[in-house]
């Protein structure tokens, strides 16, 4: 293959190298623990009002486990955002957690700061401003800082080095 044709194919590749999209869709595994009428994330003894960090597209694999016992011990694990409220029945006993498991999958539009709670104890009116045993689901944005045009100018300067490159290999002759 004669050098001017590869030089093309090469810009091509460097202009889609260039406007390749970020990082693609996670699973995202959490243990979430209703423990001492409050939210731990990772273990019980974890700080409560946890946060839960995602990237928009990432699926959130939640594992949640209810220590506490008795009736009082009845939780809700509740997302206005994404529409989620699942009972959480009490433990069986002190040793003996009752298990759920939630999956979230976010998208570009849930890209925010959202609040999980427990519907018997917590409470507020708006929605991401409640009090008591609650958390957050933060979903970040995985777009690239905007630089409007990017991939444009970068396959516009990609074929302008190929043109360039060709022009000189002719002259050379
Ligand atoms: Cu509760």
């Amino acid at each position: 293959m004669r050098w001017q044709f590869l030089v093309p194919v090469l810009a091509a590749f460097l202009a889609i190298a260039l406007s390749a999209s970020p990082a693609s869709a996670a699973d995202v595994p959490v243990n979430l623990f209703a423990s001492g009428f409050e939210w731990h994330v990772g273990s019980r003894g974890a700080p409560a009002e946890p946060t839960i960090t995602v990237d928009a597209g990432d699926t959130l694999r939640l594992r949640i486990e209810n220590w506490d016992s008795g009736l009082a011990g009845t939780h809700t694990f509740t997302v206005p955002h994404f529409a989620v409220d699942r009972n959480l029945p009490p433990a069986a006993d002190a040793n003996t957690p009752t298990v759920i498991f939630v999956n979230i999958t976010t998208a570009s539009a849930d890209v925010g700061r959202w609040q999980l709670w427990c519907q018997p104890h917590s409470s507020g009116t708006d929605p991401e401003a409640h009090t008591g045993m609650i958390g957050w689901i933060v979903v970040r944005s995985t777009t690239p800082p905007p630089t409007p045009g990017f991939e444009a100018l970068a396959a516009v300067g990609a074929a302008a080095i190929a043109f360039a490159l060709i022009a000189i290999r002719k002259r050379r002759r």
